[in-house]
């Protein structure tokens, strides 16, 4: 919510307010990913708050410009009182900052640093000229000895390099202590293919599920750990619930175990296609002009990612040089077809987002059958794009390919280049 706030304030006041995340709790707390989720709705809430300050006007009369004037007083009132305190570093140690920021009331608990230094006093040196420091990765001037290829080399591989020189300190008791947990996950350390979710320390098993549940927050909770059980996950805990609405449910997230190993070296990756590169879609682009068709067919209404793919604005197809004839949404497949014809086309692009009773796939049927009704699939390349098109089905419905979630533009003039090619070369 800060983060948002301040996306807005910043653009209505060109403050430039600037919302960091620090990951310093790590990823074994819900605080972390939710700042990640926070920061991607504020750079979501930035765009669409594109042109805002032509729209909207600040009224500095009312409350806003009493308290702005107020703040700048306390402001003002503080920095005279740091420079009678002695300056910023006396400011620092007299618990100055961070405090109720309605000075001069304190509440007392701003954060204090002690300026004789404290814990961390004589703990920082400056580097020797000839510094020199024997690890494989390090950040600054490191003074590698000549005789030596890397600097680690000169201990014979660090730690990174040789896991076994780690020496861990074993502050635990018996049953659980370092020597415990690494001798039950020896095989992890062994064989880094072999994985498992993890949140806590090394391969726990530890997962997140969330989960709208349409009841009341009482039942949800009970309900959830029971949903964990039955999909066999062990050390069920409800960690965080939120009624959404009474009328609505509930918003539930779990966290549980699993038990089982992932071997990544027995995963069935799909293929990786390989794009041309920006300049050579370019270049042939430019030596020969190629035009698309494209909407949104049978009755959808999703046009945000046919946009993607066609507009500039959003790396799409359009930034090649390829040019395109938008028929908007809902488009019958017939229209498309006649307009592909009449303005010469080289493609026809469909996007099919709604899935129920595999409508996607009909669509593309129905492209496919009009195309060689009329006489010009030869002469066409039929894509089809949506959330739920996978390229093998798209093509056995008839298309040259299909593209699904988290398609580019690059992907699409990619291929349109590489087909329009393959035709030539078979013609
Ligand atoms: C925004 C949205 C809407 C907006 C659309 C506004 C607009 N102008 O586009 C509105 C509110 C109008 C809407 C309405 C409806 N929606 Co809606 N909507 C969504 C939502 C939240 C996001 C879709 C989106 O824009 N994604 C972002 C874009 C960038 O991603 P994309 O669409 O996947 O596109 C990418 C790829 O698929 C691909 N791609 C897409 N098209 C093409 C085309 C080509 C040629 C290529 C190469 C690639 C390509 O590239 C894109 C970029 O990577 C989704 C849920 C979701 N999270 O996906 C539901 C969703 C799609 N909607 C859904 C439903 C059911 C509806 C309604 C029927 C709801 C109702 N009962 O009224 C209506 C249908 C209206 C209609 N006649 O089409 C369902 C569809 C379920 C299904 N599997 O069929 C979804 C999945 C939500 C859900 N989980 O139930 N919706």
């Amino acid at each position: 919510m800060t983060h948002t706030l301040n996306m807005v304030i910043s653009r209505l006041t060109s403050a430039d307010v600037q919302s960091t995340i620090t990951p310093d709790e790590g990823r074994n707390v819900p605080w972390h990913y939710f700042n990640i989720n926070a920061v991607n709705t504020a750079r979501q809430t930035l765009n669409g708050l594109d042109g805002i300050r032509r729209m909207v006007d600040i009224n500095r009369d009312g409350p806003l410009g009493d308290r702005v004037r107020e703040l700048k007083e306390r402001a003002i009132l503080f920095m005279e009182e740091i420079i009678e305190a002695g300056g910023y570093y006396s400011a620092v140690e007299g618990g100055f900052f961070v405090d109720s920021a309605e000075y001069p009331d304190r509440k007392g608990d701003g954060i204090a640093r002690q300026l004789d230094g404290g814990i961390g006093n004589d703990t920082l040196y400056l580097r020797a000229d000839d510094y020199f420091a024997p690890v494989s990765v390090h950040f600054g001037n490191n003074h590698i000895p000549p005789q030596f290829q890397s600097a680690s080399e000169a201990i014979g591989g660090d730690t990174f390099e040789d896991p076994s020189k780690i020496q861990f300190i074993d502050e635990l008791d018996d049953y659980d202590n370092v020597n415990v947990r690494i001798e039950e996950r020896q095989k992890y350390y062994d064989n880094t293919n072999l994985i498992r979710p993890e949140v806590e320390f090394l391969a726990d098993g530890t997962l997140v599920l969330t989960m709208l549940l349409p009841c009341d927050k009482r039942h949800a909770e009970a309900a959830a750990i029971l949903i964990g059980e039955k999909m066999g996950l062990s050390e069920c805990e409800v960690i965080h619930s939120q009624v959404m609405h009474p009328a609505e449910g509930t918003y539930i997230e779990m966290k549980g175990k699993v038990g089982f190993d992932i071997d990544l070296t027995q995963l069935v990756l799909p293929e990786e296609i390989e794009t041309l590169s920006e300049a050579e879609i370019r270049a042939d682009v430019h030596q020969r002009p190629l035009t698309v068709v494209a909407a949104t067919v049978g009755e959808d209404e999703h046009s945000v990612g046919m946009k993607e793919i066609l507009d500039i604005k959003h790396g799409g197809i359009e930034g090649f040089g390829i040019k395109y004839h938008y028929l908007g949404t809902s488009c019958p497949v017939d229209k498309l077809v006649d307009a592909a014809v009449e303005t010469k086309a080289d493609a026809i692009l469909i996007s099919t987002i709604i899935s129920h009773n595999n409508v996607h796939y009909e669509n593309m049927k129905k492209l496919a059958d009009t195309c060689i009704e009329k006489g010009v699939r030869d002469q066409l390349i039929l894509v089809a794009g949506g959330t739920q098109v996978v390229n093998e089905t798209a093509v056995e419905s008839g298309m040259d390919a299909g593209f699904g979630r988290g398609s580019h533009g690059i992907d699409v003039a990619s291929f349109l280049v590489k087909r329009r090619r393959e035709l030539r070369e078979e013609s």
